[in-house]
């Protein structure tokens, strides 16, 4: 009796481990080079780090996650055409620079469109987010998860701005996006596209005025030192796309892929959690660093809202309208609206 309990036992260990080193097996070892536009201070490298254990853990050390900072591998778009070419594995990026690559993705860059966190997430990781991902192989990416970039909020050096009248003639940079230009252009400002890490020596050499950018990028990419005036807008939730290049996906075997997906999750996780933590802090330290901030009141806000409602309509054809009304619809259930 107890012998052959033993042996069983003794039998199952020995499949485990054959069933481990056949999984193993599937694993090779590869460095995978993931960039990104902002620094490693930002919640993304709290994100990466732990994607990066994950990965180490899950694959016995053999999946390697070498990350490069503050767009050391170029921009947003640069390292997007990268993946796209299969030269590049992995880039966190705002959707925003790809509306060029995949017009749908300019849906997410609608002003004043989600209302706080929790909305953005469940249509993110609901079936919207699915929706859009579904898309993105067909441009060369695979979009392993959507991570927070967030609310952004407009800086300038100019002028304390708290009215929509205010925005007037100010030169802000956007992203390369026609629905941010739009939107900015509604709202009165001199608005001009550019890749953000042009963005602080404009600033500092005054070639723009201002910029918009979440409070946790103002803070970890010091635009406080080279900007004056925080405004409170909180006019778009932008999210990043954590992208594989599907090139090079393709080469991945089936356990590769699910560890890689599994472990962008637990990252994404993570870097939500740290954003949303380090968002107030952040705001604290933007004080400190001798920036006065401007909230807006709601009478104001209804005017800028009002001023870019058109931006909707306008792009409809270039987005589409079926993914328009998908997001509206999910937003309504969500807001229990419907
Ligand atoms: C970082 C960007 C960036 C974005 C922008 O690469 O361009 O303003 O918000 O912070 O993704």
């Amino acid at each position: 009796m107890f012998k052959t309990r033993l042996v069983s036992i003794l039998a199952g260990v020995a499949l485990a481990a054959l069933a481990g080193t056949a999984a193993q097996a599937q694993i090779k070892e590869r460095n995978i080079r993931v960039s990104n536009g902002i620094n490693e201070d930002h919640p993304v490298g709290n994100g990466v780090a732990k994607m990066k254990a994950c990965m180490a853990d899950k694959s016995g050390g053999k999946l390697k996650l070498q990350a490069f900072w503050g767009g050391a591998l170029g921009g947003d778009l640069q390292a997007t055409q990268a993946l796209r070419a299969g030269t590049q594995e992995m880039v966190i990026t705002s959707s925003s620079p790809l509306v060029g690559i995949m017009p749908e993705l300019g849906v997410f860059d609608l002003p004043f469109l989600f209302s706080n966190e929790k909305e953005a997430d469940t249509v993110l990781d609901g079936a919207f987010g699915k929706y859009i991902s579904d898309k993105l192989p067909g441009f060369g990416v695979v979009n392993l998860s959507y991570w927070e970039n967030g609310f952004r909020n407009l800086t300038n050096s100019k002028r304390a701005v708290s009215k929509a009248d205010e925005l007037t003639g100010l030169k802000v940079r956007v992203m390369q996006n026609n629905i941010f230009l739009d939107s900015f252009k509604s709202m009165g400002t001199n608005a001009t596209p550019m890749a953000f890490g042009e963005v602080f020596a404009a600033l500092e050499t005054h070639a723009i005025d201002g910029q918009e950018n979440p409070l946790v990028t103002i803070d970890t990419s010091k635009l406080y030192e080279v900007q004056k005036y925080l405004t409170m807008t909180r006019h778009a939730y932008t999210p990043f796309l954590a992208l594989y290049s599907k090139k090079l996906w393709d080469q991945l075997s089936a356990e590769e892929q699910t560890i890689l997906t599994d472990c962008s999750i637990v990252g994404r996780d993570e870097e939500r959690r740290v954003s949303r933590e380090l968002n107030d802090k952040s705001f604290e330290n933007l004080k400190k660093q001798g920036m006065q901030v401007s909230e807006v009141a709601p009478a104001e806000l209804t005017k800028m809202r009002e001023a870019t409602a058109a931006v909707y309509q306008r792009h409809e054809a270039t987005i589409g309208k079926e993914t328009i009304e998908r997001l509206k619809a999910d937003l309504a259930k969500i807001r229990g609206t419907n």
